[in-house]
């Protein structure tokens, strides 16, 4: 039993998980999330692979670019088109063997100090490091920050892209904090992180997926960092991000939430409206753990997942089903827990809403529409 508790470290400003649950314990052979599960993801990992082709177009060394945390090789996938010298590594067996399949040049391993010490010596240096969604999922940053060091070539970029502690706080995301999530980034924070290892905060970005991230560029402490960096970190201060008070703040709502999203799902049953939940989400354990909804508030969650349809959710039981094909078995209401797929989703199950369907969303507050 591992208890999620999140806490703000006072020297360096990052807000974390208390305690760790193993990497292994999460990240193995039976992995189940794919990154190709998001059409908006799958374009938005296509147009950042155009945005670092065109600039390491130009540059003077031969492009390499590595990845960690490579899922199922959709980021990677135009690389290997284009030919260009890529190597990804991700724990998940299951998952490096569908982006071998894809044509990308990926093994199965952790992304730390020793990995990019063996990759810098049989590969040299990297122009690129990425990863998405993945280095705030390593408890040991240390590790990744000395191997970042040690594989960078010298006027690399190490890019992520992470959930932003600002969207967090300012949407009520709680349900971005979950056991896989052991870190909740800031441009702050990372730039204090960073320094510490002989890296610096060189560019950031916010961008709109999964409910609001930030894209850091990492470099070394002769690159000159852009406008945006200053900005962000001023920005984070003016609002107290990091502040006691404000973190209070949040945690307050959050507690109104978990009153009220059971106590809405209980009025909709008493109204006699049959209520289905949209996509089994890793961040969808967190609502229902903590909300204390089971399959008596919430009969099932349909999901799109082979590996997850026929299994229960962790701590409250309700069955995971592949999606109702036809519209006689759609639901009055749907609970949204894939929010940060909002558009994409309710633009593909049009008929849904025009049956006569409801949304249920939770974040960044709870509405019915
Ligand atoms: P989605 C995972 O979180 C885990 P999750 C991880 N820790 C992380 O950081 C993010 O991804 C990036 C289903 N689905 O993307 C498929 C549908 O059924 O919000 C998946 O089971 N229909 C690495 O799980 C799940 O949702 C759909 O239309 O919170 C993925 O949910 C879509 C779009 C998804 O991430």
């Amino acid at each position: 039993m591992f208890e999620l508790k999140v806490g703000i470290c006072e020297s360096c400003q990052l807000v974390q998980l208390i305690n760790e649950v193993p990497p292994e314990m999460m990240f193995n052979s039976h992995y189940p999330f794919r990154t190709s599960s998001s059409q908006r993801m799958q374009q938005h990992f296509r147009e950042m692979a155009l945005k670092i082709t065109a600039a390491e177009s130009q540059a003077d060394s031969a492009p390499f670019i590595v990845e960690f945390g490579c899922n199922d090789g959709t980021f990677l996938e135009s690389f290997a088109r284009l030919g260009f010298m890529h190597l990804g590594i991700d724990p998940a067996s299951n998952l490096v063997s569908e982006a071998v399949a894809r044509g990308v040049n990926a093994r199965t391993g952790w992304f730390n100090t020793e990995t990019a010490a063996e990759i810098v010596e049989s590969a040299g240096p990297a122009t690129v490091i990425y990863a998405a969604n993945t280095f705030s999922h390593i408890p040991d940053l240390a590790s990744v920050f000395r191997g970042v060091d040690l594989l960078l070539a010298e006027d690399g970029r190490f890019i992520f892209e992470d959930p932003y502690l600002g969207d967090i706080v300012t949407k009520c995301a709680f349900d971005q904090i979950y056991d896989e999530h052991i870190y909740y980034f800031s441009a702050t924070s990372i730039d204090l992180v960073a320094r510490k290892f002989g890296l610096k905060l060189i560019d950031v970005e916010h961008l709109g997926t999964h409910g609001g991230q930030l894209r850091y560029t990492v470099g070394r402490l002769h690159q000159t960092p852009s406008r945006s960096v200053v900005d962000v970190i001023e920005n984070e201060r003016q609002s107290g991000l990091h502040s006691v008070e404000r973190l209070k703040a949040f945690a307050q709502t959050v507690e109104f939430r978990r009153v009220e999203l059971p106590k809405v799902l209980r009025e909709l049953a008493t109204a006699g409206k049959t209520v289905a939940g949209y996509a089994a989400t890793a961040k969808s354990a967190t609502v229902l753990n903590y909300c204390g909804i089971d399959r008596n508030l919430l009969p099932v969650i349909y999901d799109t997942t082979p590996e997850k349809q026929g299994q229960l959710t962790p701590g409250t039981g309700i069955p995971i089903k592949a999606f109702p094909q036809r519209s006689e078995e759609f639901p009055d209401v749907y609970l949204l827990f894939a929010w940060n797929h909002e558009e994409e989703i309710i633009t593909r199950e049009s008929a849904f809403r025009a049956q006569g369907g409801t949304w249920l969303k939770f974040v960044p507050d709870i509405t019915l529409s």
